[in-house]
């Protein structure tokens, strides 16, 4: 069953931008707050602290990545996001869906395949054993969901450029776009395909995915909210077409990301 809304609208509280008005009137009449990213969570994405002064204005600048039209710009595509520690780690992870976690339909890994389609050299569709025998990344970062929560969480995988690299994928192309088993397409910029925080994840602190988490393979990015992390990947397509994505096509911003 699909939630009618998984998220509040967050506005920043009064006061703390006092200084700011204009701009903030400026961002919250071109829509980017309307996104429903609160202070609280740009603040965990970029790492500064938006109550002090002086940051305020990298907040703001970096809330206007937010904008689709300029974030091919602004994108660092060498800049990492913070790492913690194994300690940090949350153990099982947070659940999330458009639907509760007693609905979540398990993947069988061993008929799976991951499809590819699109501006890519070698199409042929892949196991779960031959994507487990690439090369992994570990990365242990935060997760951060509009709806006003985070953890931090361990994953590993496939390293999204190698993949890219392996299946001869044009890096000119605009977009990586997903799909998934339980119908919540999803798609990212190729910066963002390209950045060296960007998996194809197959495990969560140091075990296969659980069913709920992912398994067999979800992607997971260091730059972008939650929402744009897709569970449970059927098919992978290489495009200049925009096609948007499950929770984008009710309004929420694209890029969602730094
Ligand atoms: N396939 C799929 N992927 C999804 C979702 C979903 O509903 N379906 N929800 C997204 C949201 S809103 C969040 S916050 C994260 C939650 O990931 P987690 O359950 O591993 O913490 O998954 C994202 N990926
Ligand atoms: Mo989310």
């Amino acid at each position: 069953m699909i939630r009618s809304r998984h998220r509040p609208r967050v506005l920043p509280e009064a006061g703390i931008l006092d200084n700011h008005q204009p701009l903030v009137r400026e961002i919250e009449r071109r829509g980017f707050l309307r996104g429903g990213l609160s202070l609280g969570a740009l603040t965990l994405l970029t790492g500064c602290d938006v109550a002090d002064d002086s940051s305020v204005g990298k907040a703001l600048l970096a809330m206007s990545r937010f904008n689709d039209r300029v974030q091919g710009a602004l994108f660092d595509p060498n800049k990492l996001a913070p790492t913690y520690s194994p300690v940090d780690v949350l153990r099982p992870p947070r659940f999330n869906a458009s639907y509760d976690i007693e609905d979540v339909k398990p993947v069988d890994g061993a008929s799976w395949k991951l499809e590819l389609s699109g501006l890519i050299h070698d199409k042929r569709p892949w196991t779960r054993q031959q994507i487990e025998a690439l090369p992994k990344r570990d990365m242990i970062i935060r997760h951060i969901c509009v709806e006003g929560w985070d953890y931090i969480g361990q994953w590993s995988g496939v390293p999204m450029r190698t993949f890219l690299e392996r299946i001869g994928a044009d890096f000119r192309a605009k977009y990586v776009a997903f799909k998934t088993a339980d119908n919540y397409p999803s798609s990212i910029d190729m910066a963002t395909a390209l950045h060296p925080q960007t998996l194809l994840a197959t495990t969560y602190g140091g075990e296969t995915l659980d069913d709920p988490f992912g398994y067999p393979l979800r992607l997971r990015t260091s730059t972008k909210l939650g929402f744009k992390n897709p569970k449970w990947i059927t098919a992978l397509e290489v495009t200049n077409t925009y096609s948007g994505g499950f929770w984008e096509n009710q309004g929420d911003p694209w890029f969602s990301g730094l």
